[in-house]
C-alpha cells in the first residue's frame, strides 16, 4: 500500500526566542506564533534562552497539544557575538537607521554566521516533507539559505520585524550582499509597511542585479522569490475585552486615584534607543515650559522595562533617562505633584490595557519602528464612549495604518509639545472619530488577519 503524503504538512515556526507554554508570551509576534501553531499543529524552533557550555549539544523538545518545540541552548561566546553582538549591536542600528552606532567587530559577523549553520544543522533533521517554514527577524536571516545547502527544499518564508531602510544605508553593512542576498533563497519575504519593501526591491535591483518583475516577483540568478507587505497586527478584540474589565484590579483603582483627576499621558517603550525616549520627555518638559496653566493638571507615566542590558548603548540609554526625568521633576515638582513618572518595570498585558484605558493620551514617539504594537494595543484599549488621543511618531509601521492619530516628527520637540497640547484638549466628538476610524483598521487587520495572510501568500 502505498503513502500518500498530506498536501498542507506542518508548520515550522522559527525564531531565535521561543515562547514555551505557560511562559508569559511577551509581545505580539510571541502571542500570534502561539495561535498559528495551535491552530494549525506544528513545530516552533529556536533558542531556549539558556547559556550552555556548549552550542546546542542537545535539542530539547517539549510536546503540548497540536505543539512541539525544540530548543537549543547557546554558549557564551556564541551567544555574545551572535545575539548581542551582530543581531543588536550591528543589525539592529543598522535597521533603524542607526549607522553611527553600528559595531564593526568582524568576529560578530562569524559567530553569528556560525550560529545560523547550527540552526540550519539542527532543524534540517526536523523538517518533514510538506512542512511550510516561517522564519522570524533579523537574528535569522541567512537560515534559509543554509537550509537549501542542506537539501531543504521545503516552502519557506521570512518575515522581518524591524524597519528596512534604503540601499544607501544598507551598504553601510560589513559584507552586505554576503548576508543580504541570501534573502533570495527564501520562497517570500514579508515585511510591515511599502516603504519598507522599495527598499528591498532597491537594494536587490541596485546592488545585486536581480531582476524585479510584477507582482513583487524577484529573480537573482536562478533563484526567485515574491517580497510583499504584512502590517503585523493585534488581538483587537481580546485587548478591548481586558482593558475594559481592567477597572477593578487593584493597580488601576491606585492608579486612578493618585492621579487625583489629573489628565495622563501614558507611554509604553522596551528601553531601547530607537524608541525616542529623550526626545519624548523634551517635548514633555516643553508642553510644560509653554503651558504652565497644565502644570499640577497632567501627570505623564513612562513604563520602560529594561531591555538587552548586556549591551553597553542599552546601559547608557538608562542612565540619560534617569538623569532628564530627574531634571524635568527638579524643575517642575511641586509638594503634591510628581509631572514624570519614571518606571523601569514590566507589567501583566491586563493591567497594561488598563493604563492605556485611563490615559487621555497615547504617547508612541519612536525614532525608528517595524510597526509599534503598543500603538495599536493603546487605540484598542479605549473606552469608545470617552477615548483618549493617540500621539504617533511618523515613522512608525503604524503610521501607515492609524492616520487618524495626531503624527509626528519624534526629534521636532515643538512639534510634539504642540501635539500633545491638541490632544489634551480635543474635543470629544473628533476623539470618537478619529477613534472609531483606527479601530475599524485594528478589527479588520487584527494578527489573525496578519498570520493567515502570510501563511496563504507562502503556500500559494
Ligand atoms: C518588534 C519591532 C514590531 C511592553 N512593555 C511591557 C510589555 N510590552 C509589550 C507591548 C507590546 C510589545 O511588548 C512591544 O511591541 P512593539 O511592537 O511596541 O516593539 P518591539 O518590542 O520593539 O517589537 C516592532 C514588533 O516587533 C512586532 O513585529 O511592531 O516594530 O521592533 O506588545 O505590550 N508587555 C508586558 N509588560 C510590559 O511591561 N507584558
Amino acid at each position: 500500500m502505498s503513502v500518500v503524503p498530506s498536501r498542507t504538512g506542518r508548520l515550522i515556526v522559527v525564531s531565535n526566542r521561543v515562547a514555551l507554554p505557560k511562559q508569559t508570551a511577551t509581545g505580539g509576534l510571541a502571542s500570534a506564533m502561539r495561535a498559528a501553531l495551535q491552530e494549525a499543529g506544528g513545530l516552533w524552533f529556536g533558542w531556549s534562552g539558556k547559556i550552555a557550555g556548549e552550542t546546542a549539544a542537545t535539542v530539547h523538545h517539549l510536546y503540548d497539544g497540536p505543539v512541539h518545540y525544540a530548543t537549543i541552548d547557546l554558549s557564551r561566546d556564541d551567544h555574545d557575538h551572535f545575539y548581542d553582538g551582530f543581531a543588536n549591536r550591528t543589525l539592529w542600528p543598522l535597521l533603524h537607521y542607526r549607522p553611527d552606532l553600528v559595531d564593526y567587530n568582524r568576529g560578530h559577523l562569524d559567530g553569528y554566521l556560525r550560529v545560523n549553520r547550527v540552526f540550519a544543522e539542527r532543524l534540517a533533521a526536523l523538517v518533514e516533507q510538506d512542512d511550510a517554514i516561517w522564519i522570524n527577524d533579523y537574528h535569522l536571516i541567512p537560515l534559509a539559505s543554509m537550509l537549501r545547502e542542506r537539501g531543504v527544499r521545503n516552502r519557506i518564508g521570512f518575515f522581518l520585524h524591524t524597519p528596512l531602510p534604503p540601499a544607501g544605508l544598507l551598504i553601510a553593512l560589513p559584507r552586505h550582499r554576503e548576508l543580504l542576498e541570501t534573502l533570495a533563497a527564501y520562497d517570500l519575504v514579508g515585511v510591515h509597511t511599502a516603504r519598507d519593501l522599495r527598499a528591498l526591491e532597491e537594494y536587490f535591483v541596485h546592488e545585486t542585479g536581480a531582476r524585479l518583475r510584477g507582482g513583487h516577483r524577484l529573480r537573482l540568478g536562478h533563484r526567485r522569490f515574491h517580497a510583499g507587505v504584512f502590517p503585523i497586527g493585534i488581538d483587537t478584540r481580546q485587548v478591548a475585552e481586558a482593558a475594559a474589565k481592567a477597572g477593578t484590579l487593584d493597580p488601576i483603582e491606585d492608579l486612578r486615584s493618585s492621579l487625583e483627576g489629573r489628565a495622563l499621558i501614558i507611554g509604553v517603550d522596551r528601553l531601547d534607543y530607537s524608541k525616542g525616549l529623550p526626545q519624548r520627555f523634551d517635548a514633555y518638559a516643553r508642553l510644560l515650559e509653554r503651558m504652565p496653566d497644565w502644570h499640577r493638571r497632567v501627570s505623564f507615566l513612562q513604563i520602560a522595562p529594561p531591555s538587552r542590558s548586556t549591551v553597553p548603548e542599552y546601559r547608557q540609554i538608562r542612565r540619560d533617562l534617569e538623569r532628564k526625568a530627574g531634571h524635568i521633576n527638579g524643575v517642575y515638582a511641586a509638594p503634591d505633584w510628581v509631572p514624570i513618572r519614571y518606571v523601569n518595570k514590566s507589567f501583566p498585558h491586563s493591567v497594561l490595557s488598563g493604563y492605556y484605558r485611563n490615559a487621555k493620551v497615547g504617547l508612541v514617539t519612536p525614532m525608528r519602528d517595524g510597526m509599534n504594537l503598543v500603538a495599536k494595543e493603546y487605540v484598542a484599549s479605549q473606552n469608545p464612549e470617552d477615548p483618549g488621543v493617540l500621539v504617533l511618531s511618523r515613522f512608525a509601521g503604524a503610521a501607515q495604518e492609524l492616520d487618524e492619530a495626531l503624527l509626528v516628527n519624534p526629534a521636532d520637540t515643538e512639534e510634539v509639545a504642540d501635539a500633545l497640547e491638541r490632544a489634551l484638549a480635543m474635543p470629544l466628538e473628533e476623539r470618537k472619530m478619529r477613534w472609531r476610524a483606527m479601530m475599524d483598521v485594528l478589527e479588520r487587520q487584527d494578527i489573525t488577519a496578519w498570520r493567515r495572510s502570510f501563511l496563504a501568500a507562502l503556500r500559494e
